[in-house]
């Protein structure tokens, strides 16, 4: 008895948790865009099925371990033999047949709405980003010439469609934000290729899900999303900031690409501190050495135009150029 007790509440302060994780940890986030919803629709006609068998299993193996115990029978005492019953066998084939047959149908019915990216043509219009997954970063490029490091912005109610690639020197990444549908595989040397259309304004968060070395876990990707308009003034004045030097990506780049290993502050990490380092001191060096790489450090910055190396350029060599340093921030 006493370890009945101690497996109940054990596994009643499990069912808390989960409990106050919102879901149970057992549903996915709510979809905020078509496909998503004809992923999560699928994970629910699926879950309906194996959660029914699942209890009935359980259940019928629990009541035979209990009903049909040994006790005080002897050893030796024979059970009745039986053989064949062709009804139930009938039944144990036939249904698990429907079932496959009913998922599979489902699944194949949903498939088109998941997978297929709207025609440019929809409604709307739709909007190309690309996504090129690096080591640790995510990098996006719009119709425009902008770019932007790990976190994309995106117009409400728009269909986007997103062009996954890596470079060919680079690994693979996976692309998924959860409310947003996904996950699917940037391939260095392949073209991918999915959509969203996000349902309301609001930050998605996600994260790349294949592991792809030692900062995977810190390659983090977020869509935020915001009204149309909103966006579209955006786009422009990013454009005109990117193209006069006067935008944020270098910091962004920054932040996403090199810090991860450098420390936001150049303090050092799995890279040694860049505080006072003279390639922020010289444009070539600099260059050199984030398209080539250096020992450990991958190439990250290969498929970068001059915009962006400028850009994090300026912002090295006034954050981190002079020795001391000011900090990052
Ligand atoms: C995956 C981790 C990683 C990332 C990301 C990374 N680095 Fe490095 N970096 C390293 C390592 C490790 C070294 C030491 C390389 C070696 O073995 O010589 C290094 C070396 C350097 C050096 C030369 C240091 C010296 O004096 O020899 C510079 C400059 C540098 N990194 C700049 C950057 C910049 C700028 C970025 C972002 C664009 C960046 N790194 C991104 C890991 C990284
Ligand atoms: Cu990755």
């Amino acid at each position: 008895m006493p370890a009945a007790a101690a497996a109940l509440t054990v596994l009643a302060l499990a069912l808390a948790s989960a409990a106050l994780a919102g879901n149970g940890g057992l549903a996915p986030p709510d979809a905020e865009s078509p496909n998503a919803e004809g992923i999560n629709q699928t994970y629910y006609f699926i879950l309906a099925f194996t959660g029914v068998i699942f209890v009935l299993v359980e259940g019928l193996l629990l009541l035979f371990v209990f009903r049909f115990r040994r006790g005080r029978r002897s050893r030796e005492a024979e059970g009745p033999q039986i053989r064949g019953n062709t009804r139930l066998e009938l039944i144990w084939t036939l249904l698990p047949v429907l079932i496959l047959v009913a998922i599979g149908g489902f699944v194949f019915y949903k498939l088109p709405g998941i997978q297929n990216v709207p025609s440019a043509n929809a409604q709307g219009g739709r909007l190309d980003v690309t996504v090129e997954g690096h080591r640790y970063y995510w990098e996006y490029r719009y119709p425009n010439g902008v770019v932007a490091v790990d976190r994309m912005r995106a117009p409400v109610g728009q269909n986007v469609q997103l062009t996954l690639v890596a470079p060919v020197d680079d690994v693979i990444h996976s692309w998924w934000i959860p409310a947003l549908g996904g996950k699917l595989d940037t391939i260095p040397g392949q073209t991918n290729r999915t959509w969203f259309r996000a349902r309301r304004s609001g930050t998605f968060v996600g994260q790349c899900a294949e592991f792809c070395g030692i900062q995977h876990a810190a390659m983090l990707a977020a869509v935020e999303v915001m009204p149309r308009e909103e966006f579209e003034q955006w786009l422009a004045s990013e454009e005109r900031a990117q193209r006069t030097g006067s935008s944020m990506l270098g910091a962004d780049t920054w932040a996403g690409a090199c810090a991860k290993c450098h420390g936001q502050n150049a303090q050092g990490g799995i890279g040694p501190t860049l505080v006072g380092n003279g390639a922020f001191r010289d444009r070539e060096a600099l260059e050199a050495i984030v398209r080539q790489g250096q020992g450990e450090m991958p190439p990250i910055g290969q498929t970068w135009d001059d915009r962006q190396v400028d850009a994090l350029y300026r912002y090295v060599r006034r954050e981190f150029g002079s020795g001391g340093g000011t900090g990052g921030g």
